[in-house]
């Protein structure tokens, strides 16, 4: 019997939480407590959209909380770097030498030369852009560019339809056909595949397209794999056959796009034959896609992350975001697409993080995707790092630049984290970090609609802090003024729901912890047609500001930057079992995905004489990783694909697969190009 929130509180033993990690779904969570001490952990019933289920991961989050490595105090390095060889300090000792050091390289070198790298490892409002960002604005310190995840896609998205937001994903249970596409939602989006399924069970069909046959192929009814890059010339060969074969709906286009007769000159480049010798999907295929598409309402398009992470990710998923345009499917409840929907539940930035602190003329921008050329080369030089909620040394492309820059003698490096990551080895003071279920905090989802609000249900272990109070700490020991940072969670919280948006609905900081949750409003039954915030008010097919940006105006295919000197492209993807590198040193996750492989297509592994279980070695001119290969159909020759990205720290052998990756930018956004990597194979 699903438990209804009145009983959560009456019921000692079970205690309502919200998952804290960077996956859209953001689960409500039932976690058994007994004396004090969590128990099991279980899935929310009355949530409207995580209803009681959760993953793998998350059932076992006791072990990580109680985790015997888990950091319990400050400790200072007294090894070389590299080494892991610290000694327990307390946090006097620890705020004492980080003021000093701060205020000795401001009063040498400016501010500037302190960089805070952070990211989303707690996806809290407090916890991932709260204090920490008051406290580096008010100290002056270099800005980080955060786009190591969805920057080019965002980007791109935006380009079309003005803001990051798409349909309702409660409404997806009504979709007749759904492309998912680059997006492995078995495992990174697991709500989005219950609707679905829901969907199918009411005659849906649902289409993976990806580089990758994997558990989301699996699970789908057709799995149409695509050379990786190439999406941009599918999703124009699908506009070509709608156009062509009058599949558009005619009326949606005069009122609600600009650009439609630039876009019908452009799709003439790209007939199906052509869009087949690029993409590698056969060119029946990409007509067949297009019909289907075309002719199914309500369709829907899950557009994934995967795609983005190339040198032309944001052009993708701007042109696939123009399919819904054409077919009118915007204005159809269960159509449409969704890339993310962070817009809807966005708050008060700027009461929250008072970007009006910063010094003018303002501090420079360092974006997150070159940590290891700003620490090698940046001028003036990074002199102090604050890394928090990330593990820069893991998921950072580039990461032998990356660790030649970490390991520099006249660098000193603060690391908070609740375990000694990889990226602590460079560390002169670890910190030790409160696991979610410590805070204080509020939750949006950049999936479903619903804040949450987090209410602690442990007292803080050993010595460990949050980032809110490690933050207000320091600025208080910096000196800096009272009244901005001698505040509460609490005030905190109720500044980001300070904010005059339509889409808060006017929820109070009350109404959440009465009922744990508040859904954000939006028009049904989509959000189309009306209120597109691009420059011309309506849906983008052409984009001016495109142009002047120096993009092609129109969607047109540009292949990888990458030289192609190498024969294989590789796809250094996410795993089931972690999230990102989170989890990556938990024993039961890491025996459920065993080791690190890669996928190899058989006429590929024949033609070099490697067969199944080979251990090779994965090289280009950036660096070297070690995987075990898996040969058979699961990719197209010229590709492999690897999954995870695992620790080096307690995994001999292990060379993480960010030693290939570049620190080449995206065609917008400034995003990551993890995914646009030429390697060749050696068997070792
Ligand atoms: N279990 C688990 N869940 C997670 C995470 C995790 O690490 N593990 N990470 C979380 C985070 S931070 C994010 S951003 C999301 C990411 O989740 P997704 O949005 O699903 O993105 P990825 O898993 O990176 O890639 C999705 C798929 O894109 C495919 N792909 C790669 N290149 C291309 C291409 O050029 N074209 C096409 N069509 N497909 C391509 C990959 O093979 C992969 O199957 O998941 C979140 N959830
Ligand atoms: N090759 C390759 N590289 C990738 C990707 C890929 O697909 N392929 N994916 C990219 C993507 S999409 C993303 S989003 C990034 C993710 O990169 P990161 O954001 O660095 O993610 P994690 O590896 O999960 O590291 C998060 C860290 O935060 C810590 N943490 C958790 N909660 C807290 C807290 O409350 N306080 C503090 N101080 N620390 C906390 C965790 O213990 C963990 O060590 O990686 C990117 N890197
Ligand atoms: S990791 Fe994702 S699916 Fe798993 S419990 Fe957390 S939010 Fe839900
Ligand atoms: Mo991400």
């Amino acid at each position: 019997m699903a438990m209804t929130t009145t009983a959560v509180e009456k019921n000692k033993n079970i205690v309502r939480s919200v998952c804290p990690f960077d996956c859209p779904d953001t689960c409500s969570l039932h976690v058994t407590m007994e004396d004090g001490v969590i128990k099991g952990i279980d899935g929310n019933p009355d949530h409207p959209v995580t209803k009681g289920a959760i993953c793998n991961k998350v059932r076992h989050l006791h072990e990580r909380v109680y985790h015997q490595d888990r950091l319990m105090h400050p400790m200072r390095r007294i090894g070389a770097k590299g080494t892991l060889e610290f000694e327990p300090i307390t946090w006097e000792e620890a705020y004492e030498e980080i003021v000093r050091r701060m205020k000795d390289v401001i009063a040498q070198d400016g501010a500037e030369a302190i960089l805070p790298y952070s990211f989303y490892g707690n996806m809290g409002i407090l916890s991932a852009e709260g204090m920490d960002r008051r406290f580096f604005h008010r100290l002056g310190a270099s800005q980080l560019e955060r786009t190591i995840c969805n920057g080019a896609g965002s980007a791109g998205y935006r380009y079309t339809m003005g803001v990051g937001a798409g349909c309702d994903p409660e409404d997806t249970v009504h979709t007749k056909y759904a492309l998912v596409w680059g997006c492995n939602i078995v495992s990174t989006n697991m709500h989005q595949v219950v609707y679905l399924t829901e969907a199918r069970k009411r005659g849906a069909k649902i289409v993976h397209i990806d580089v990758h046959r994997n558990r989301t192929s699996a699970w789908a009814d057709e799995f149409v794999a695509i050379l990786p890059g190439t999406d941009t010339a599918l999703a124009l060969g699908m506009m070509h056959v709608l156009i062509r074969d009058g599949l558009v709906d005619q009326a949606f286009i005069d009122t609600n796009t600009v650009g439609y007769d630039e876009l019908v000159a452009q799709v003439e480049k790209y007939p199906p034959e052509a869009v087949a010798a690029i993409t590698g999907v056969p060119a029946e295929t990409v007509e067949r896609l297009a019909r289907e598409y075309g002719t199914a309402s309500p369709a829907f398009i899950r557009i994934g992350n995967g795609l983005q992470h190339h040198d032309n990710g944001g052009m993708a998923v701007r042109s696939i975001a123009i399919l819904p345009a054409l077919t009118g499917q915007w204005n159809v409840r269960g159509g449409g697409a969704l890339k993310g929907n962070g817009y809807y539940s966005s708050h008060n930035v700027r009461k929250v993080e008072r970007p009006d602190l910063m010094p003018r003329p303002l501090p420079r921008w360092i974006n997150m995707n070159r940590l290891g050329d700003a620490l090698l080369s940046a001028e003036p030089a990074v002199k102090f790092l604050f890394v928090y909620n990330s593990n820069p040394a893991v998921v950072a492309p580039d990461q032998n630049r990356v660790r030649e820059g970490l390991i520099r003698d006249d660098l000193f490096t603060v690391v908070h984290d609740l375990f000694l990551t990889d990226t602590c080895r460079y560390a002169d003071i670890v910190l030790p970090a409160t696991s979610h279920f410590e805070n204080l905090d509020l939750y949006a989802s950049y999936w479903h609609l619903y804040l949450q609000l987090h209410e602690p249900i442990l007292e803080p272990l050993g010595e460990c802090k949050s980032n809110f109070t490690l933050f207000k700490e320091l600025g208080l020991r910096m000196g800096f003024e009272e009244d901005v940072f001698d505040i509460s969670e609490e005030q905190m919280i109720r500044e980001a729901l300070d904010y005059d948006s339509p889409h808060m609905n006017g929820l109070t900081y009350e109404t959440l912890k009465r009922d744990g949750w508040a859904k954000m409003k939006l028009e049904t039954p989509a959000l189309f047609p009306g209120r597109i915030p691009t420059p011309s008010g309506k849906i983008e097919l052409y984009s001016e500001s495109m142009r002047r940006a120096g993009l092609p105006p129109v969607p047109e295919y540009v292949p990888l930057r990458e030289p192609d000197d190498l024969p294989f492209l590789l796809v250094t993807g996410p795993n089931h079992s972690f999230i990102n590198s989170t989890f990556g040193n938990q024993d039961r996750l890491k025996r459920l995905e065993k080791q690190p492989t890669a996928d190899m297509n058989k006429a590929d592994a024949e033609a070099r004489g490697l067969v199944n279980g080979d251990r090779v070695r994965l090289w280009n001119e950036r660096g070297a990783a070690w995987v075990t290969l898996k040969v058979g159909a699961n990719v197209l020759p010229g590709v492999l694909v690897t999954q995870g990205l695992w620790w080096e720290h307690g995994n001999d052998g292990v060379q993480a697969v960010n030693a290939l990756t570049s620190q080449r930018l995206s065609d917008m956004g400034g995003g990551a190009t993890f995914f646009s990597t030429r390697v060749d194979v050696a068997k070792v």
